[in-house]
Formats: structure tokens, C-alpha cells, sequence
């Protein structure tokens, strides 16, 4: 009987390890990133209270100590021994550098009566803990089940990194924690704290007080976008705060424990303005200056030309030094205008002093100045690619976040490059096109984008490639308002980023990737991770076909899923009509739809999309001008029944740059023409510019055409919606010429350059 019953136990758990939640279809376990070699045997070892940690390596006990931690998170709690008392049910730890030759490498093998983990050094062995941390789940309540398999791994590049800001938003110690435990989940090894910013100061700096008592402070944060809003608001909350030196030493060797290195990041010499206010006559005007409480980039930053700001800098490196052990310190460098400096007589004597050519030269000269001493104590610096201009410092490594020319220059001149272009990297950008994502930074970088992310450019050589040491995402902080909002921007595009900087390029595969990734979502929940899944929203793909009827085809990439929809505005439930094929409209509707998994639970938020259905939907458009690339959904974009929106990267605006634009709809046949609408995106930040006069003429023969309505101001700063109301008139062809506002005028952001004029749907009734 009892025989039986075990029989019918081993059975009912094979039955469920086969099917369980942490393998794909096809079987191999769902790990991220994906390990080098995995090969699934067959066996299966559950972890007990009764399995022992073996563990004959002292410096191995801290180590052993993290994975009894990630087993008490689930409820067991094995015996760490130093010697084996039994040589079944247990999980050994080894460090053995003839087994595993890669650097940071691990090899896992999980047999029915053991799992063996064993790395090339401490850090392998807490990569191989991650990774089983992601094998195991749960039967029954008394045990986790692994099952058998071996995997042989090492990472990609040697740095794999993550920043999060906490001086535009603050952090508790517990959150910084939860942040480097998901890092060390995904197998990142550095953690790059931005502490200090232009809105507050974060870090204890003992030898100067004012840190603590006034950079740390604001008097208020602005509500909204800096830009989007036609008026600024503010909160009139006064906040603030910083982490004392003995919390950060605890952050520090939290990290460690996880095998990552936190590098502090102290900005200089622009975003200094908390700092400023704290100590004034470290800036070239003296001030006063306020702890900022907008975002942006501000023309107070350190003087370059006072002896006193290198004193007062190095004194506070001396302690972040002390508290960091990590080989790199950040110093910033980026956004750095010269205003000042270029009026500042002790910045101009410096200047001739050294005999340099420029502001740009002064900006080198001060990060040259700062790499020296902390090169004399053994560090070295990392910068963002401003620091390339006037010179590089010797020895220092640069972040490419302006795109990748940064990063690429610097390889050139045999530099240490960490990759982080803003447009793939930066995850305080929109991760949906929904109109109801919370409030992001503005641009659009969907997981996809990050994942399918190459830091190494094939325009480069291999020898240029070898500097590229790894990439880093950015959590920027401005429009992180809470732990959850950060959350709900890292992840999961942390976790794209985690197999780009891991797996090799060959491993790749954005579908393999989501079905791991939705395996893992268990895990997320569990470790009450409030992540974005955005990833699996419906798409759309939108056709005009014969006799005004638009043909839209709805995506998503959930597998087996169910799409409900309604055409008449109403919420889709699954109740309303199922999508097979193209939905056909014959009239101006609002297609809602919602995704369903295959238990008809709702997956993800709601779509909703207007088409419309107008006179000159799908019919020829000629533009007498190019397109800006950016912005080029070809001219059918015009008469696609799509309007474009706020997020302006949706693919609906047509873009001309410093161009005007001229069209010409052929309607196919004389119509009564009544009215013409069209709308034009105005945001300067951005280099749109709403046109400086609109002309719309009519034309029977596509010769003499006949002008209809003209316009000349357009003053909303966002969507601007022109609707022309015409005496009815026949007609088969109609032109719009929009006139370019040209070259941004000085004063205006990207000033000298071409502004972009962006029109969505021209729609003519
Ligand atoms: C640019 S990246 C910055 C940050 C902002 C970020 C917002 C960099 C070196 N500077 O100060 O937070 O854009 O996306």
C-alpha cells in the first residue's frame, strides 16, 4: 500500500514538475537571462526541510547564508554544514576554477538526490543561486521541486548594470534594497546610485553639514509634465531627506552579499545646484541659489575658475570613497552649460591660465583635475560622454547616453565604454502608446526596443568593440513618484535589459524571451513587483479599402489569446464579438477590444482607437516635399483614419523638417467637399512647431485650383485642430499647403535648427 502511494506521489509530482510553471513548452527551464548551455535530464529534486547546504568553504558561509534566505522567503529552512553528514538531499556549494574557466561563470546540476552548484569564484556561485531561485517552485506546501538539468553559464559582458535617481525622487533604504535584490535576480552586477542632482543633495557628507540641512531640501516639486503643461504647478510640499553614512554602509554590503558593486554617482560640474544652495561661493555668481524644484538643465554649476570648488569637491569624494569599495566613481560631467563661465573672471583667468582654447576646455580641465585625485587613491572615473568634449581624461570610462557616437568616439581612442543610449535604455520613457499609461518623460521604448538592443554596432571594428565593456539602464526619477511607479517603469524592461547584457546575441529571441518572461511573472508577484505588462497590449494595423471602409487587424503577442471587441464605444467584455479576421468599418467608430488568457481572465489593460471614416480614406496622396525620417508613415498616413495623439511617436504624425508641407488628395471622382480637417502638433521641446500659415485649395482638374480656407494662428501648445468649414463645393482634388515655421529662432530649444511641422489625418467630409 505504502509502495502504491509513493508510486501515485512520484508520478502526480513528475506529472506536475513536467508541466510546471517554471519550464517552457519546450521543456527547458524558464530562465533569465538565458544560461550559455541548459540541458534538461529527466530528474527531479524537491528541497525539504530536511535537505542540508553543504558548504565546506568558509568564505562560502555568507554566500550559503543568501540562499537560506531565499529558501525562508518560501518557508524552509535547511541546516548549512560544513561537512556533508549525509550524502543524498542536499545542495553543495564548490568553487572550483578548473571546472568553470569563464569569468563570473557557475555550472548548476540537480540530479534527483543532490544539486550541485559551483562557480569560479563567490559571485558564480551567487549567479548559480539566482538561477535556481528561478528553477524551483512549488508542489506542495512542504517542499520546492527542481527539475533535473544541467546548466553550464557565463555572462556576456563583464559590466551589467542598473542606475536608479533618488535625488528628483527619494527612496527608503527598504526599496534601494528591493531594487538590488532584483538586480541580483537578473544577474546585473552593478548598481549605479545617482545621489546628488540639481533638486537634492542624498548622500551624508560629515565634513559639510549644509548637505545634510539645505541641499537635501526643496520647497516644492512640480506637478506634471516640465513641458506638456501650458503653466507650471507646484505641490508647496517642502521635500527632502538623504541616507546617512550608516545606512548607506548597510546598502553597500547588502549589494555585496548579491555580488553587486554599487557605484555612487557625485555630479559635477552642472547639476550642482542643490549643492549651490548650500554652499554658495562655490558658483561663479556667488547666488543665492535655490535646491531645484522644477526639472531641467540650469546655468548655476560649479566655478571652475575657484580653488575652493576642487577643495570642497575632494573632500567629499574623500568620504564617498570611503564608503564605496568600488573601483569607479561617477563624477557626472553631463549638461554642463558654459553660461557662467563664460562671464565668471576667475573661470577666464583660469581659462588663460592653462592656456585653453575654450569653456569646453574648462569643462575637460575640471574633470581631468577631479580623475587625477581620485586615480591618486586608486580609483577611477566614469563620466557620460560630455566629457569627451575638450578632451578626454586619461583614464576615464564613458557612458554614451546622447545615442552612440559618444560611446564610439571613445572606443576609438581605446577608452572603457559603457553603453546606455537614452532612446533604447532609458526607462523613465513610455513603455505603451495607451493613453492611459501613467506619466512618463516623453519618447516610446517598448520591451521589444530594449531587448532587441546590440551594443555592439556592426559599424565598428573589433578591435573598437573590445571597449565596449556593457550597458546600463537608466531609472531616472523626475516622473517616479512612488516605489510602485518605479517599479511599474523597471520591470520588465530591467529584465530584457538583464539577457542583452548576459546571453549572447545568438541566444536571442523576443518570443522565447516573453514566454519565459510570462513564466516568471509568479515570481515578480511574489516578490510583490508591481512590473508593466504593456508588453502583451493590443496592437493595431489599420487598411483603407474600397468604398470608405477601413479594415483594422488587432495583435497581440499572448499566445492562445481571446480578443473581445465592440465597434459602438461600449466596454468589450467576453460577452461581445470574438476577433478572428479583419473588423470592417463603414462608418467613424471607436473599436474597443480586451485581451483574455485561456482561463477568460482579462490580460493586460483595455484598447480603444477612433477610425474614421472620411471622403478621401485610402485614396492617392502626392507630397511635393519629403518627409522627415523620424515621422514617416509614408503619405497613406494621411488618409489612414488614424488621428495622431500626444504621444507622438505612434507612427501617425507626418514629419517635415524645415520643409513645408505640400499634398494633393485625388478624391477619384468629383465629390461635394464641405469640410477639411487636419491637426498639427506643437511642442518647441520637442522641435515641433505648429505651421505659420495653413492654405487649402480645391480643384476640379488637378490645373486651377481655388483657395478655400486659409489660417495663421495656431496658439495650443500640443494638439492644435484645425476644422475648415467650406461653402460646399465639387471637387476631386484638394491641396493643403502648410508652411513650415523654418529655423527654430534663438531663445527656443534646438534653436538654428530645422523646425519639424507634424500633420496626422487630413480628413475631408
Ligand atoms: C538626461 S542622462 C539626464 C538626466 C535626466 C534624464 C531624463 C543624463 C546624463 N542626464 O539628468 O534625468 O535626461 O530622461
Amino acid at each position: 500500500m505504502a509502495a502504491i502511494k509513493y508510486i501515485l506521489l512520484v508520478t502526480l509530482v513528475v506529472l506536475f514538475s513536467s508541466k510546471g510553471h517554471a519550464q517552457t513548452n519546450a521543456g527547458f527551464p524558464a530562465i533569465i537571462p538565458l544560461p550559455a548551455e541548459v540541458k534538461p535530464t529527466g530528474n527531479v529534486f524537491h528541497i525539504t526541510p530536511a535537505t542540508v547546504i553543504i558548504c565546506r568553504d568558509t568564505m562560502l558561509t555568507k554566500t550559503a547564508g543568501l540562499l537560506n534566505l531565499y529558501l525562508e522567503a518560501n518557508g524552509i529552512k535547511p541546516l548549512v554544514v560544513k561537512r556533508a553528514t549525509a550524502v543524498t538531499n542536499c545542495i553543495e556549494f564548490k568553487i572550483d576554477t578548473v571546472a568553470v574557466t569563464n569569468a563570473e561563470g557557475y555550472s548548476i546540476t540537480v540530479d534527483n538526490n543532490d544539486i550541485r552548484l559551483t562557480g569560479r569564484d563567490a559571485g558564480g556561485i551567487i549567479y548559480a543561486i539566482e538561477t535556481l531561485r528561478q528553477l524551483w517552485y512549488r508542489v506542495d506546501v512542504h517542499s520546492l521541486t527542481v527539475a533535473g538539468c544541467v546548466i553550464n553559464d557565463h555572462p556576456r559582458f563583464a559590466y551589467r548594470g542598473m542606475g536608479l535617481d533618488v535625488s528628483r525622487h527619494l527612496f527608503p533604504v527598504s526599496f534601494i534594497k528591493k531594487y538590488i535584490d532584483l538586480l541580483a535576480l537578473y544577474k546585473f552586477n552593478t548598481f549605479r546610485w545617482h545621489l546628488t542632482d540639481d533638486q537634492g543633495w542624498r548622500i551624508e557628507i560629515k565634513k559639510y553639514p549644509k548637505l545634510q540641512s539645505i541641499a537635501a531640501w526643496r520647497d516644492e516639486t512640480l506637478i506634471g509634465h516640465k513641458k506638456e503643461l501650458p503653466q507650471h504647478l507646484f505641490d508647496g510640499k517642502r521635500y527632502g531627506g538623504y541616507y546617512t553614512q550608516e545606512a548607506i554602509k548597510d546598502i553597500v554590503q547588502y549589494a555585496l552579499q548579491r555580488n553587486i558593486t554599487i557605484i555612487p554617482e557625485i555630479e559635477m560640474p552642472g547639476h550642482a545646484q542643490a549643492a549651490l544652495a548650500a554652499y554658495p561661493q562655490l558658483g561663479c555668481t556667488g547666488g543665492p541659489y535655490k535646491t531645484a524644484t522644477f526639472w531641467g538643465v540650469f546655468d548655476d554649476v560649479f566655478c571652475a575658475g575657484n580653488d575652493s570648488t576642487f577643495t570642497f569637491l575632494q573632500n567629499v569624494l574623500d568620504e564617498v570613497m570611503e564608503l564605496f569599495p568600488s573601483k569607479y566613481i561617477h563624477i557626472g560631467g553631463d549638461e554642463c552649460p558654459t553660461t557662467r563661465w563664460k562671464v565668471c573672471s576667475k573661470c577666464q583667468q583660469r581659462i588663460t591660465a592653462m592656456h585653453l582654447k575654450d569653456e569646453h576646455e574648462l569643462q575637460s580641465y575640471f574633470i581631468q583635475r577631479i580623475e587625477k585625485y581620485i586615480n591618486s587613491k586608486g580609483k577611477n572615473i566614469i563620466g557620460w560622454d560630455e566629457i569627451l568634449e575638450g578632451g578626454l581624461a586619461p583614464n576615464a570610462t564613458v557612458m554614451s547616453w546622447r545615442g552612440e557616437e559618444g560611446g564610439i568616439a571613445a572606443a576609438k581612442q581605446k577608452h572603457s565604454v559603457i553603453m546606455t543610449p537614452e532612446s533604447f535604455l532609458y526607462f523613465d520613457y513610455y513603455q505603451s502608446l495607451s493613453p492611459d499609461e501613467p506619466l512618463a518623460a516623453g519618447n516610446y521604448t517598448p520591451l521589444s526596443k530594449v531587448y532587441n538592443y546590440e551594443p555592439v554596432l556592426h559599424k565598428m571594428d573589433t578591435a573598437d568593440s573590445y571597449f565596449i565593456k556593457g550597458v546600463e539602464g537608466e531609472g531616472w526619477s523626475e516622473y517616479f513618484t512612488s516605489e510602485s511607479k518605479v517599479e511599474y517603469m523597471v520591470f520588465p524592461r530591467a529584465i530584457a535589459l538583464a539577457e542583452v547584457a548576459w546571453s549572447q546575441p545568438v541566444q536571442h529571441n523576443y518570443n522565447d524571451f516573453l514566454e519565459r518572461l510570462r513564466l516568471q511573472l509568479g515570481l515578480l508577484k511574489q516578490l510583490q513587483v508591481n512590473y508593466s505588462n504593456a508588453f502583451d497590449e493590443i496592437g493595431f494595423t489599420s487598411l483603407a479599402i474600397e468604398k470608405n471602409i477601413i479594415a483594422v487587424d488587432l495583435q497581440t503577442s499572448f499566445p492562445a489569446a481571446t480578443i473581445c471587441f465592440t465597434t459602438d464605444d461600449t466596454k468589450p467584455s467576453l460577452h461581445s464579438n470574438t476577433y478572428t479576421s479583419s473588423v470592417l468599418l463603414n462608418k467613424t467608430s471607436v473599436l474597443r477590444a480586451q485581451l483574455y488568457d485561456t482561463n477568460k481572465k482579462p490580460v493586460g489593460r483595455e484598447f480603444s482607437q477612433r477610425f474614421i471614416v472620411h471622403k478621401a480614406i485610402g485614396k492617392p496622396v502626392t507630397l511635393l516635399n519629403p518627409a522627415y525620417e523620424r515621422f514617416n508613415p509614408g503619405a497613406a498616413g494621411l488618409v489612414n483614419g488614424v488621428e495622431g495623439n500626444t504621444r507622438y511617436n505612434t507612427g501617425q504624425w507626418l514629419g517635415f523638417g524645415g520643409n513645408n508641407m505640400e499634398a494633393v488628395i485625388d478624391l477619384q471622382s468629383t465629390q461635394t467637399v464641405q469640410s477639411v480637417a487636419m491637426n498639427f502638433l506643437n511642442y518647441h521641446w520637442q522641435r515641433m512647431w505648429a505651421p505659420v500659415s495653413l492654405d487649402i485649395y480645391v480643384s476640379a482638374d488637378s490645373m486651377h485650383f481655388e483657395k478655400v480656407f486659409t489660417q495663421n494662428k495656431f496658439p495650443i501648445n500640443g494638439i492644435n485642430t484645425v476644422k475648415a468649414s467650406i461653402q460646399p463645393v465639387a471637387a476631386r482634388y484638394i491641396k493643403v499647403i502648410a508652411v513650415n515655421k523654418g529655423i527654430i529662432p534663438p531663445g527656443e530649444y534646438g534653436e538654428g535648427h530645422k523646425a519639424l511641422l507634424l500633420v496626422d489625418e487630413i480628413i475631408v467630409h
